[in-house]
């Protein structure tokens, strides 16, 4: 991690414990936000910095996609292995190759630029202003409401139909934030407390509400499917997918999150299926990145041996 604009601790997944030895995962830093009069939502000003491996940064790949901002924001797509001195550029398949923004070899020289003095973790998704040679936010959750919300105008301009996608819309927006609250704990972060827990007695209580949850959603999507709001797909169900597609694929085995695969149970699996189905979304998914990355955590895994099964998400 950066302490005072200098590399100074070795990519380490435990961010910080609590007294009985469970995962904390820092607060994000950078919390400005685009339709302010400082940061205008305008064409080819901000670029997202990104890793398929990572479901938080992953949800802003899917908004940018769904809401057909590809020519209205640039990516960089960083390479699956965290490296001790963090996310690396570079041209693994998949991966967008050398960063053309800044020239960094790392994502922490993107923090450095922005913030020389800047202390915490270089973390994806990175929403980067290129005007101002800033970070704006890295917060996915955040992130993901600009982009469903801020660029609407740009895309009438350009009488592009997604203009009207809209996933977080008025009358559901309490219960949406309600629903990503719950969520976060609970799955999103749920599978990281487990997998990264110190103690057996952090690692039980985190594995056990982890299969409590899941069995929650899978009986709410027995009555109200296809998407967790019915027949609209909401950011929750952003939130919710990008957790549930790596499960099979990465937590079940690495982060000892074992009770069920999302395979064994139906609601789960048919609606992750249905959501992956969606072009926008599958255009986010690289199961060799994710395979890649998860397995790549050397405090998890020392050997970095990277197991062949499952090639696919199903
Ligand atoms: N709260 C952040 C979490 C982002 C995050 O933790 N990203 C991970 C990847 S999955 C990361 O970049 N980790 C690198 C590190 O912690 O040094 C968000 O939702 O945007």
């Amino acid at each position: 991690m950066l302490v005072d604009g200098k590399w100074s601790k070795d990519f380490h997944p435990v961010q910080g414990t609590d007294k009985t030895g469970g995962f904390v995962r820092k607060p994000s830093s950078f919390r400005e936000k685009i339709g302010s009069p400082k940061f205008k939502a305008e064409k080819n000003r901000y670029h997202l910095f990104v890793a398929y491996i990572c479901p938080w940064a992953c949800r802003t790949l899917a908004l940018r996609s769904l809401k057909g901002l590809e020519d209205i924001i640039s990516i960089s797509i960083v390479e699956p292995q965290l490296t001790s001195k963090g996310w690396k550029f570079g041209s693994y398949p998949g991966a967008t190759g050398p960063d053309e923004i800044l020239n960094a070899t790392y994502m922490h020289e993107i923090y450095t630029k922005s913030d020389p003095t800047y202390t915490g973790r270089a973390t994806v998704p990175v929403l980067w202003d290129k005007q101002s040679q800033t970070v704006i936010n890295n917060e996915s959750s955040e992130i993901i409401k600009m982009l469903n919300n801020d660029f609407n105008e740009l895309l009438e301009v350009e009488e592009n139909e997604k203009a009207k996608i809209n996933l977080y819309p008025d009358h559901l927006k309490k219960e949406i934030d309600e629903l990503n609250e719950w969520l976060y704990p609970r799955i999103n972060n749920g599978v990281y407390k487990t997998g990264f827990a110190t103690t057996q007695i952090a690692y039980e209580e985190a594995y056990s509400v982890l299969f409590q949850s899941l069995d929650k959603l899978e009986t709410r999507l027995g009555t109200n499917s296809p998407y967790l709001f019915g027949e609209q797909l909401t950011l929750s169900d952003i939130h919710l997918f990008m957790t549930l597609i790596r499960f099979d694929l990465a937590y079940y085995s690495l982060f000892k999150a074992n009770l069920n695969h999302i395979s064994d149970y139906p609601n789960l699996s048919a609606y992750t299926k249905r959501i992956y189905d969606i072009p926008a979304i599958k255009s986010t998914v690289n199961s060799d990145h994710i395979k890649q990355g998860y397995y790549s955590i050397k405090a998890l895994n020392p050997t970095g041996i990277v197991p062949i099964g499952p090639k696919k998400p199903f």
